[in-house]
């Protein structure tokens, strides 16, 4: 084979699983069909949990890719404008998370592959695996000038998003997808407005909102829309006076609007994630809501659970189960997070008997320590043994 493995794009999943197998000397070559300035400038997630951050410390990553990420504090829920104040690091045990933003940890993670001398491929166009269900499977791709390439491999992973050509190449019939769209939208907004003194999310009858630091002199903001709105057209001083009214903060300095996204809440999962020499990783698997950023982490969990399968030579077998159980896990969470926060705000939708249950929910973080420490222990990520 030309290599042992062939990962086929270059984001979170692929760029992490890259980095694993070469710190353990398993060869590999990445095709990412983007060109370098694309793949480095995607802004999304901005929180590597815990148990990211453990498993980069396993390959001695840590450092290279983790550092200068300030550590998560106290996470402030504003519920009808009264402030309540979590302690999520201690009440999961001493578990932080750092806030490192997505574009930041990718370009970090090419950067320490291609110093490592890793065969990093932009341009990849066409990437097509090949007897997948055989031992030898094989990807063909043409390059920017449209030289027609192949090469022969081991394994294939598929990092290659929801978007991609991975899970795409299983014949019809061998998965199980399961969809589902929470009804909920997200406008999200970079702006030039002061971080907040804490991450703020904020509970109202009005909606939800969310304000995050993204550096020092910028904040990312959410808001919850109904679908079939467009936020994007809305004036920025009425987007403006929305995040005054739901965050409760009268006094929010407005500041020049840098970035506008919407995100239709919905989450998806394909079941296995493999196909014969084929695994799937990250967002080419499985898709999350934002709520409790679980997206990224589990992209590096999986790469991690292929990449220990593939250096030990044991393993594989269980990869799929092993990924689907923190999937799920993290799936529950995510649903149940968001339901809290949104149930909680919006009475059109949710009706006002669930209003009072995601009132009851968020009520009980600040009253039972047993279930904040729950809550903290999901948003910390667990570590999930290999199934047996
Ligand atoms: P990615 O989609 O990141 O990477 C796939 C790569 O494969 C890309 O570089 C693509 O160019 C390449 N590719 C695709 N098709 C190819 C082909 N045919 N051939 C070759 N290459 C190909 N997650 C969080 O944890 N927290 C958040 O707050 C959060 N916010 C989000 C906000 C938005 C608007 C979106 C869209 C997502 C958000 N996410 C968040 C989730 C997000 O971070 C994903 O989970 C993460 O990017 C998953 O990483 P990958 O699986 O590597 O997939």
């Amino acid at each position: 084979a030309d290599t042992t493995v062939v990962i086929i794009g270059a984001g979170p999943a692929g760029m992490s699983l890259a980095n694993f197998l070469q710190r353990r000397g398993v060869s590999c070559v990445v095709l990412e069909m983007r060109d370098r300035a694309y793949v480095e400038g995607r802004q999304r997630a901005g929180v590597i949990d815990h148990r990211a951050g453990e498993i980069f410390a396993e390959f001695g990553l840590d450092g290279p890719v983790a550092a200068g990420g300030p550590v998560e504090t106290l996470l402030e829920i504003r519920t009808d404008g009264v402030s309540r104040l979590l302690d999520v690091p201690a009440l999961a045990g001493g578990r932080p998370s750092r806030l490192v933003p997505q574009q930041m940890l990718v370009q970090r993670l090419i950067g320490t592959f291609l110093d490592g001398g890793g065969d990093l491929r932009f341009g990849a166009l066409d990437v097509t695996p090949h007897d997948l269900g055989g031992d030898r499977p094989r990807l063909t791709y043409l390059d920017a000038d449209g030289g027609e390439h192949e090469l022969s491999c081991d394994y294939v992973a598929g990092c290659d998003g929801f978007h991609g050509v991975s899970r795409r190449s299983i014949p019809e019939g061998e998965l199980t997808t399961y969809s589902f769209d929470h009804g909920i939208g997200w406008y999200t907004v970079l702006a030039d407005s002061p971080a907040p003194r804490y991450p703020l999310m904020a509970v109202s009858r009005h909606g939800f909102a969310a304000q995050f630091a993204r550096g020092p002199r910028a904040s990312r903001f959410y808001l919850q829309y109904r679908p079939g709105d467009d936020p994007r057209q809305w004036p920025d001083e009425d987007t403006w006076s929305e995040l005054r009214l739901r965050l409760g903060d009268e006094s929010l300095p407005a500041g020049a609007i840098t970035g506008r996204e919407v995100v239709e809440m919905r989450s998806f999962v394909a079941e296995p994630m493999s196909y014969g020499r084929m695994f799937l990783v990250g967002d080419a698997a499985h898709i999350i809501t934002p709520m409790g950023a679980k997206g990224m982490n589990l992209a590096i969990a999986d790469a991690y659970v292929l990449a220990r399968a593939i250096i030990d030579g044991d393993g594989l077998g269980e990869y799929s189960a092993t990924c689907l159980r923190r999937t799920w896990d993290y799936q529950e969470f995510s649903r149940w997070y968001t339901e809290m926060v949104h149930d909680a705000g919006d009475d059109s939708a949710a009706g006002p008997f669930r209003r009072r249950l995601a009132l009851a929910r968020l009520d009980r973080l600040f009253r039972s320590p047993p279930a904040a420490a729950a809550f903290a222990d999901l948003m910390a990520g667990t570590e999930v043994s290999r199934a047996s």
